[in-house]
């Protein structure tokens, strides 16, 4: 169904170029909604992604132990009623590879596939005023215009690997985790480093230990980490989401974290009980396997540092019980930053590997890495011989996947520039200055701070209205401004300053790349006061937006 006007066939496309109205560039679960929504306007869709597969996220991080930490019913599709109905999850928190074989089925269902180029990066993008068209380049050598350009690129996209002096000079195999090869690799007999205990390193971590001969854990940072309980998905819980699909997924629209049961605010502060029905509150929560409940214990942990001090001393009580070796196990408790301003890690047996033999745990805070050597890696400790280094060291976050594309604006204004300072935008979705292009995650959304497949569903379906509403009324192009920026900025910093996130040197600032503008990158005022804003803006005649 069309309810729009086409969009006029002659529209400043250059010689040679391919023309399209709408241009999505990454093929995760935003790209791929993204073109399937957009078909229903008739428009001439066209699809970019680096992988030789769709699945974003979920292809390029194929590394040991990759694996959601939201539960597999809730971080999923929910455009399509069948599909939640047929499809069947194995695991309560899918590892890499079902999310991936996921990815592939829906392509495949919804036709999705065809209207994607793979194995091309988008190197170029460059706006032209006098025709409000986007030109843009690849490195297969495409060259196409389009109208509107999606740029669903994801937050966690463009790889962090640190500038250790010596890098290039080591003889074993390396690999970041993030590029993880498709054929795996073999740690037998190996001795093995890895760098980086967020996240990613907290679930490699048990599974190199099991294969590789030796395992030397590099450590800056102890993270907080709680255990997943990963199990199968039972049949009754399975039965259960199924028959109440469209009620949980409507709850779950109106939660901080866009996920019924983890994200719904509690009253309760973690002052307003006793010791000890506190202990009782948050062992159950830990025992309840259900992930990240365990900080929606309490409506204070991430506003209050004394309520956020007891619970994160909980955690650390568990860490204790759990290492058994007194050293290593306070080097393992998290002492630099409140519990949950970084990200809070779930893990599968991540504690009780430094009980094994094989595993050694160094502290690269105590004696930083100072290079990078041909048999290893060198801290102003010592030098660690090593066959294989992993390198888990994170991404330039929020904003890496859209400035390494050289986006350059209107007049010329390149976002590289623009962001020098830290990125702005409008709602997270518009830069000023770049007309018509439109971010799905993008600096200032709540992006990795929600479930994030049903926040990309919802700010595609918002995108879909305005491109509706712009082409209904042949507007060519919209566009926001400064002032308006700052205002959305303004916002964003409040909802940040009402927490403690700005307390940790996280990756939600840019803090874990070395000259990166200090700026909070993630609106965490909850999904739901989020999609509230966006709804009023649009009600209040389209505040903040510019159309021509
Ligand atoms: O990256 P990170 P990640 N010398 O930036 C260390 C999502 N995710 O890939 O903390 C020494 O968190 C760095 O140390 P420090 C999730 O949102 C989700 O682990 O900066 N160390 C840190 O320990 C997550 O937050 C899932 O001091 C250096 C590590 O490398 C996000 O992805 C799974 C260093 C990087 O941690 C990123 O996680 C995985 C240096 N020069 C990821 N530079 C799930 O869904 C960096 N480090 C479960």
């Amino acid at each position: 169904m069309s309810v729009t006007q086409p969009l006029p066939r002659d529209s400043g496309s250059e010689p040679g170029e391919a023309e399209y109205d709408v241009v999505v560039i990454g093929a995760g679960f935003s790209g791929m909604y993204a073109l399937y929504k957009l078909r229903g306007l008739g428009l001439r869709l066209k699809g970019f992604e680096a992988g030789d597969g769709p699945g974003g996220t979920w292809y390029w991080n194929r590394y040991p132990g990759a694996r959601v930490d939201i539960e597999s019913m809730i971080y999923s599709y929910s455009f399509d009623e069948a599909l939640e109905q047929e499809w069947k999850w194995p695991e309560h928190f899918s590892p890499q590879p079902d999310l991936e074989v996921y990815a592939n089925y829906v392509a495949d269902r919804f036709g999705i596939r065809d209207q994607i180029q793979f194995e091309t990066t988008v190197s170029r993008l460059r706006f032209d005023d006098a025709t409000s068209r986007w030109h843009i380049g690849t490195d297969r050598g495409d060259e196409v215009s389009a109208r509107f350009v999606i740029a669903a690129t994801g937050s966690l996209n463009a790889t962090n690997i640190p500038d250790f002096k010596g890098a290039g000079t080591f003889q074993g195999q390396w690999y970041h985790t993030s590029k993880w090869p498709k054929d795996g690799v073999d740690f037998g007999g190996k001795r093995v480093g890895i760098i980086g205990t967020g996240s990613t390193g907290i679930q490699v971590i048990p599974v190199v230990a099991k294969e590789a001969a030796h395992l030397t854990v590099f450590q800056r940072t102890a993270n907080f980490s709680i255990p997943s309980r990963n199990r199968p998905v039972d049949s009754d819980y399975e039965r259960d989401w199924k028959q109440n699909y469209r009620k949980y997924r409507e709850m779950m629209k109106s939660t901080a974290s866009a996920a019924v049961l983890l994200g719904q605010r509690t009253d309760r502060s973690v002052f307003d009980v006793s010791d000890e029905e506190r202990e009782e509150i948050l062992e159950r929560a830990w025992e309840s396997r259900s992930g990240f409940k365990f900080t929606g214990s309490f409506k204070d942990i991430r506003t209050n540092p004394e309520a956020n001090e007891i619970v994160a001393e909980f955690v650390r009580r568990k860490i204790r019980q759990t290492v058994k070796d007194p050293e290593v196990a306070e080097l393992l408790c998290p002492k630099t930053h409140p519990l949950g301003t970084k990200r809070l890690c779930l893990d599968s047996g991540y504690y009780e590997t430094y009980n094994r033999d094989n595993v050694k745990l160094v502290d690269v805070r105590a004696s930083p890495i100072t290079e990078i050597t041909p048999a290893g890696l060198r801290t102003t400790a010592g030098e660690y011989e090593l066959d294989m280094l992993i390198y888990a060291t994170g991404f330039d976050a929020m904003t890496g996947s859209m400035t390494r594309m050289n986006v350059t604006g209107a007049g010329g204004l390149r976002l590289e520039d623009k962001w020098a300072n830290g990125p702005t935008n409008y709602l997270g979705f518009l830069v000023a200055g770049f007309p018509n292009l439109f971010m799905i995650h993008g600096p200032g959304s709540p992006s990795v701070l929600a479930q994030m497949i049903m926040s990309a569903e919802w700010q595609v379906d918002w995108l879909y209205d305005r491109i509706t509403y712009m082409l209904a009324r042949g507007f060519e192009r919209v566009d926001t401004t400064e002032q308006w920026e700052e205002n959305w900025g303004r916002e964003v910093e409040a909802a940040a300053d009402a927490t403690l996130y700005k307390k940790a040197d996280s990756w939600y600032l840019g803090a874990n790349i070395p000259g990166k503008p200090r700026v909070f990158m993630v609106y965490v005022g909850g999904f739901d006061n989020y999609t509230r804003r966006c709804t009023e803006v649009v009600q209040n005649g389209y505040e903040g937006f510019a159309f021509g």
